[in-house]
């Protein structure tokens, strides 16, 4: 098996609702049949390498369905599943398609909406974990606001908080286990939505009740959307200790919401995501949160979900030839300029290291003068990306 075939081990992992997609926008109806959950799964086996399939409540079991419906539904997914070998990695819900969340779940004017939100979350993580989800996403799709005259912002942040304080509680009572990844957007299908980006969240976790138990589910379209380098803000989830998954597509700038296939529209960021992934050893799971062209067939929709893993590893084997490149590590060298002792005299704070650092004298001229040949460092990265020797 060479480093390009996908495995289980490298936890990829497609929602029901992504493979499942069948290429519905908002000025055309569907390209492609619905299929059940237990057929994506299959395509998922299909597609080999897959580790696991996420769902929302209602892909696996639709809104109205009865009791009698659910328990085939249910049934048929868990024989798919075993037969795949496929696991369910995470699980969520959706508090954004039916008409009940229009302003909002958790974050509703209306309290009866926002009982009905949080009992409509506690039973879809019952859900998820009787399938043996451990990470469960909170993306608030429909949390946000077109005029800021129709509730106080820091009164929504509030009504989010008490939801999140809550359904922790449940997690904890029910011995469930899972932990919460919490994903920002910032418009779409709101004109605003709170929580705009994975800082806004980074922000609010410590002032949960329980903020061991809460991460962040960075989407790279949705940081591009709001204009932002992603690789940064994964970067600010990694060094918080709070990247609990990841959510994989692209994002051409300035464009409505497009969840393209990983690493079709920016490779040479997605490749600066990878490295950072792989150089701090994320050991979650690597979720495509992405659908095929509207254009394609189920063929395609295969060769789409083969494509996302294949660059993710591609990638990945950039990554391994870059550190190990000698141009890169001779120009990483000359940019890095070590100095331990005053590296230690930064680092821990002391009346002595202050008054010791307030005597010395900078160069700033000869500092400044030092050669930073970032331009060659980049040419060299792209040639690596391109294929030169
Ligand atoms: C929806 C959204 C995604 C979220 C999913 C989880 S659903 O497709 O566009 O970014 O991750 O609710
Ligand atoms: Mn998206
Ligand atoms: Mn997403």
């Amino acid at each position: 098996m060479n480093s390009l075939s996908p495995s289980p081990r490298d936890k990829f992992t497609f929602g029901l609702w992504t493979v499942g997609n069948p290429g519905r926008d908002p000025f055309g109806g569907p390209t492609r049949p619905m299929l059940t959950p237990a057929e994506i799964v299959d395509l998922l086996g299909e597609v080999n390498g897959v580790h696991g399939v996420n769902f929302h409540d209602n892909d696996l079991v639709p809104i109205d369905a009865s009791a009698r419906e659910a328990e085939q539904i249910k049934t048929d997914f868990r024989k798919a599943l075993r037969r795949t070998g496929i696991k369910v990695a995470m699980a969520t819900t959706n508090l954004f398609t039916d008409p009940v969340f229009k302003d909002g779940a958790f974050t509703s004017n209306d309290a009866e909406v926002r009982a009905y939100a949080i009992q409509k979350t506690m039973r879809a993580m019952d859900l998820g974990a009787e399938f043996g989800a451990r990470i469960y996403v909170f993306w608030g799709g429909r949390e946000g606001a077109e005029t800021d005259g129709a509730k106080d912002p820091v009164q929504a942040e509030a009504r989010f908080r008490h939801a999140l304080n809550f359904l922790c509680a449940y997690n904890l009572d029910r011995g469930y286990r899972m932990k919460f990844a919490l994903e920002a957007k910032p418009n779409e299908p709101r004109g605003h939505m709170y929580f705009a980006t994975t800082g806004h969240f980074l922000a609010l976790i410590p002032t949960l009740d329980h903020p061991d138990m809460v991460g962040v589910n960075p989407e790279v379209a949705h940081e591009h959307m709001a204009g932002l380098n992603f690789t940064h803000a994964v970067a600010a989830a990694l060094s918080a200790g709070k990247l609990f998954h990841i959510d994989l597509n692209d994002q051409e700038p300035g464009r409505y919401d497009q969840d393209y296939r990983f690493g079709s529209a920016n490779p040479k960021q997605a490749f600066f995501l990878v490295k950072l992934l792989e150089d701090h050893r994320y050991d979650g799971f690597r979720h495509f949160d992405a659908h095929a062209y509207r254009t394609a067939d189920r063929a395609d929709v295969i060769e789409f979900a083969r494509g996302c893993m294949r660059m993710y590893l591609i990638l990945r084997e950039k990554a391994r030839l870059w550190n190990k490149d000698r141009e890169v590590r001779r120009l990483l060298k000359v940019i890095h300029r070590h100095d331990r002792a005053l590296e230690r005299l930064t680092t821990g704070y002391s009346a002595r290291a202050a008054s010791r650092l307030l005597a010395m004298d900078f160069d700033r001229a000869e500092l400044a003068a030092r050669e930073l040949p970032y331009e060659r460092l980049d040419q060299r990265t792209i040639e690596i990306l391109m294929g030169m020797k």
